[in-house]
């Protein structure tokens, strides 16, 4: 290594460790450990700094985002712009350098980090997009999708059970551009890894079908450059290379756990000094070392303007692709298929994941860039993209995933793809099992990322299978995940629109579908864009009742709503398909919907009643169900339960004697 190199190291450890004793918080031994492996990995790079969106640059992934001091020592040395007065005010209110890495915070990061091992998930799912888009587009003499997916992990990420989802399914898909750097410091929060993490790592990813080298010192970086060449070379399997460091290398805390989370306090940072023989002033980036990264941009421009001049070409040589590659870069969706009668041409009596199957289907022939599957439910949740191919390590062009039975990281990789860009990611399994993924649905939610969520078997309605696959409390805890379109659709009608929002929208979406019948209703559509509407009202006048559900409970309400205007109890019936989009709604077309003087209301969901609470007021009541399943044919649950229409009439005519007593003068 030059001396140069070696002081650029040196400048990013002081970088990383100055901030966190600044900011008196932070994690500044992975960033002084493993800067020299940082170095050298972003020194090879396809990156620019100064276009840091460049389509066709490498992705790099710290997915040990506790680390975030040793991203943002890099980005500003490198030059993307971030300014040293952010460093200095590292984890502090509105600062670009918050504690972890944030997606569309921060300029260069390409994904929100901190949650362990899902960066490595999302590193799946950059490698995955990139594999399918160079599938796609690519053409002899015009590599215009060619980059690697970078990762650095540490410990911790690997002891998590959502990495070893993701670099399951990378082995066996042959991700050959993903490379993963592992810091291994052999030190988390407790102790020393020997504590518990005693397994052979290495083997382990053999056995994955993972390439997996060994580089025995941390500040080796010429082993590291060549680990990083031989994994380069490797394009059919992806890469591990295992990298023995020492945490906070160079201070007296090094090998210790202290070192991870603590600032390194003024006497370690003065003996770090001495061993680094360091005597710039804090933050302070020598003249040469600023020079060095310019050298080094000046390499970057070219090679981007040389993918420039390709690209150039390639617009010239397929103008057809081009307009393609355009198309398949639009968030919006073509007007073409919103103008499509098939999307509303359900008549029949239908399951809403079979409604959902449809029309996947049918938006994929307007939007050939839908990328996703199931967790092993494909058949169930009718998921599965005709004829569109199946995505696999001889066939990248393919448009279906199975994922296998890792919804966590089948969640975190359609992140990656997501971020990747040139993607509509989606992944299916039943809404049950949103407790397994919930945690990279909360990641779309943070990073803004419109990854569709196809749920089925959203209710009791599963039937045999019993509590342990009947959803109670999942749709309140989705919708009190902020930042996420929960969909719940009564019918073929709403589902086409909840289509149309979700995956059009700044935001992930899950849509919460039946897998049995429900009818189709002639007065839903357009509504669904407001999250509730008024799909029946009362016959004549203002309603003496309201009543309100999502979903295959629609039903229940219309025909309680029948029997009550037959006994002259004016009625409303409320389709409320998401109740997010409701809450967004201006207070006149709320108070229109749910006018404030009518006090008896009912809100019927085969759900807990948690998600109702602040629509039904004082007087409202709710038919829901606050307590497991039970196994059982639905038909039978949803009577034992208490979803009957006589059961919703009779809420009704309670809450009507409630509003009725608390008026009658004391
Ligand atoms: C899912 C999750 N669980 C727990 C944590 C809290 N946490 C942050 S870092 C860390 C230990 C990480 O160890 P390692 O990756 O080896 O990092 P090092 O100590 O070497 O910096 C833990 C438990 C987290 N960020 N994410
Ligand atoms: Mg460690």
């Amino acid at each position: 290594m030059s001396t140069i190199e070696q002081k650029a190291i040196t400048t990013i450890r002081f970088l990383a460790a100055e901030a966190v004793q600044k900011a008196n918080s932070g994690h500044p031994g992975l960033p002084i450990g493993a800067a020299p492996m940082a170095l050298t990995l972003w020194k090879q790079m396809k990156h620019d700094p100064k276009d840091a969106d460049w389509a066709g640059r490498d992705r790099f992934v710290l997915s040990a985002g506790h680390a975030s001091m040793l991203e943002y020592s890099l980005l500003h040395l490198f030059g993307y712009g971030l300014p040293i007065e952010e460093l200095k005010s590292f984890r502090q209110w509105g600062s670009k350098t918050p504690g972890h890495p944030e997606f569309g915070h921060t300029v260069g990061v390409e994904t929100t980090t901190g949650p362990l091992g899902q960066g490595i998930a999302n590193a799946v799912g950059l490698a995955m997009a990139e594999a399918r888009l160079a599938a796609e587009f690519n053409r002899e003499g015009f590599p215009i999708v060619d980059n690697y997916t970078y990762a650095l992990t540490g410990d911790g990420c690997l002891m998590e059970g959502v990495a070893a989802e993701a670099v399951s399914l990378a082995g066996h898909l042959g991700l050959g551009k993903l490379i993963m750097l592992y810091d291994r410091n052999e030190i988390t929060i407790e102790g020393n890894t020997n504590l518990a993490f005693t397994e052979d790592v290495g083997k382990r990813f053999e056995a994955y079908g993972w390439t997996v080298q060994h580089v025995a010192d941390g500040e080796d970086t010429a082993a590291i450059a060549t680990a990083i060449d031989n994994a380069k070379a490797d394009k059919t399997h992806p890469s591990l290379i295992i990298v023995r460091t020492e945490i906070a290398h160079g201070t007296p805390k090094a090998n210790s756990a202290s070192a991870h989370g603590e600032p390194l306090g003024a006497d370690a940072l003065k003996a770090m000094r001495e061993f680094y023989q360091w005597n710039e002033e804090p933050f302070a980036v020598p003249e040469d070392v600023k020079a060095y990264f310019a050298e080094l941009q000046a390499g970057y421009s070219k090679q981007h303007a040389a993918y420039d001049a390709v690209f150039a070409e390639y617009k010239k040589a397929y103008p057809d692709l081009y307009t393609k590659w355009v198309a398949w870069h639009e968030k919006m969706l073509p007007d073409a298929l919103k103008n499509d009668p098939r999307l509303f041409a359900s008549t029949e009596p239908k399951a809403t994941r079979i409604v959902s199957g449809e029309l996947l289907n049918l938006i994929a022939e307007y939007v050939p860039n839908l990328f996703g599957g199931s967790a092993d439910l494909a058949p169930s949740n009718k998921t599965e993209l005709k004829g569109k191919g199946f995505f696999g390590a001889e066939n990248h062009a393919g448009a279906n995933i199975h994922f296998g039975i890792r919804e966590f990281a089948m969640a975190a990789i359609c992140n990656g793809i997501q971020l990747y860009g040139g993607f509509h990611a989606y992944c299916a399994t039943f809404l049950v099992f949103t407790d397994y993924l919930k945690p990279a649905l909360r990641l779309s939610a943070i990073m803004h990322q419109p990854v569709v969520y196809v749920m089925t078997h959203d209710s009791i309605g599963v039937g045999e299978d019993g509590p342990t696959h009947q959803p109670i409390e999942h749709l309140a805890a989705l919708r009190a995940t902020p930042g996420v379109l929960v969909f719940r659709p009564a019918d073929a009608k709403e589902t086409a629109y909840s289509y149309l929002m979700a995956f059009e929208a700044d935001k992930p979406s899950v849509l919460a579908l039946t897998r049995q019948n429900l009818p189709q209703y002639a007065e839903t559509g357009e509504g669904t864009n407001k999250g509730g509407y008024i799909v029946k009202d009362a016959k004549n006048g203002k309603p003496d009742v309201i009543l309100m559900a999502s979903g295959s409970e629609v039903e229940l309400i219309y025909k309680a709503a029948d029997l009550l205007e037959a006994e002259g109890i004016k009625t409303r019936v409320v389709s409320m398909p998401c109740l997010d989009l409701f809450d967004d709604q201006d207070a006149g077309y709320k108070e229109a919907v749910l006018p404030r003087s009518v006090r008896a209301r009912v809100a019927v969901e085969a759900a807990t009643a948690y998600s109702w609470d602040r629509y039904i007021g004082l007087d409202g009541t709710t038919v829901c169900i606050d307590h497991y399943g039970a196994s059982a044919p639905a038909g039978v649950l949803f009577k034992e339960f208490g979803f009957t229409v006589e059961h919703v009439v009779a809420a009704a005519k309670a809450s009507l004697e409630k509003v009725k007593n608390w008026n009658k003068p004391v």
